[in-house]
């Protein structure tokens, strides 16, 4: 048996954090002398006090540490993984508001240096060939873009309140100040606006961009989707808020298994009475020749992004666009509320 000095030493884990470790659960001496109440271990729990010591620098919470320790070898592995593919996850979220910060920050030395643009835009939103009614919203104007997409009872409501509530945006002149401010507030009154008239059973979605004269800022929840095609190419420029992207994002399933899961619907994030959701907002530089596009899951989960880049990069103009992707959608059955936001950068 070893005495807490030595094993402290041994495994490199101070007295005080064995002691915590022993309070916790995580890591019990083999003996307590009945007497002294001296902690006394064993040599080989040596090896778990060092994974302990080794998942303490890694950042691992002792909760989760103690679930680690007891499990096997492979599962463990599986643990960890998932638990580092968090904290990318998390640090590509603050890198995108580091970003944001640092642009604004910096707003009046880049400013007004280049071309004059402009955004050319559509907006279409359609019931689709199986729902009774249409809870989508889609709204596109001079500065602002917006789709959400109404769930439960007061869904059509919950997503028109919510794009109601951002359509002062759309005036002419920003508001003066902090732009992730404005766009904070601004979702703090679209969810407001959701909680009363949608009450606790309903909620929606929403992702919407305001165009500032140079630059698109992008506030997004749900599972809603932006995409932006520059130089041919389609990128995806929001990250779905559901129960199976988290688990993509752990390595858990497949991409495969996700299109194909009973959950794939399932929000962890929204617009909705009870939770106080945070948003994700971000600034984009755009560049002329940009097309981006707002869809909900009634395009994105039904046509492959093969044929949604297909028709975005045919060049048709925002309006014929539109209606083309929605007619894809349609085609594949149109099993759900299908909306579509496309927008060109142009020049003045
Ligand atoms: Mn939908």
């Amino acid at each position: 048996m070893l005495t807490i000095g030595a094993f402290a030493k041994a495994s490199r884990l101070s007295p005080k954090a064995l002691r915590l470790y022993d309070e916790l659960g995580l890591l019990t001496p083999a003996r307590v002398d009945p007497v002294t109440g001296y902690r006394l271990y064993d040599p080989a729990q040596l090896e778990r006090a060092r994974l302990v010591a080794w998942l303490r620098r890694l950042g691992m919470p002792l909760a989760r540490i103690r679930q680690v320790c007891d499990l096997e070898p492979a599962a463990a592995a599986r643990e960890v993984r998932a638990f580092w593919a968090q904290v990318e996850a998390d640090t590509e979220a603050r890198r995108e508001l580091a970003r944001f910060l640092v642009d604004h920050l910096s707003e009046e030395e880049s400013a007004m240096s280049n071309v004059p643009m402009g955004i050319r835009y559509a907006a279409l939103s359609d019931t689709g060939l199986v729902r009774e009614s249409n809870q989508d919203a889609a709204y596109a104007g001079t500065r602002l873009l917006a789709v959400a997409d109404g769930y439960g009872s007061a869904g059509g409501p919950a997503s028109a309140a919510a794009i109601e509530a951002l359509r002062h945006l759309d005036a002419d002149g920003l508001p003066a100040g902090n732009l992730l401010n404005v766009l904070e507030e601004a979702v703090h009154e679209a969810g407001r606006a959701v909680h009363h008239v949608a009450g606790d059973d309903a909620g929606t979605t929403l992702t919407a961009m305001l165009w500032t004269g140079s630059r698109l800022a992008l506030v997004h929840i749900g599972d809603s989707r932006a995409y932006l095609l520059r130089g041919g190419e389609l990128f995806q420029i929001t990250h779905d808020h559901t129960f199976v992207q988290s688990m993509l994002d752990e390595g858990r399933i497949s991409p495969e298994e996700a299109t194909a899961h009973p959950q794939r619907s399932m929000l962890l994030r929204a617009l909705s009475g009870g939770a106080g959701a945070t948003p994700d907002i971000r600034l984009h530089d755009v560049r002329l020749g940009d097309r981006y596009l707002l869809c909900s899951d009634g395009l994105s989960a039904v046509v492959a992004a093969g044929s949604v880049h297909e028709v975005l990069a045919a060049g048709a103009d925002p309006e014929r666009t539109a209606r083309e992707l929605v007619d894809l959608a349609n085609r594949s059955g149109g099993p759900d509320n299908v909306s579509c936001v496309v927008a060109d950068v142009v020049a003045e």
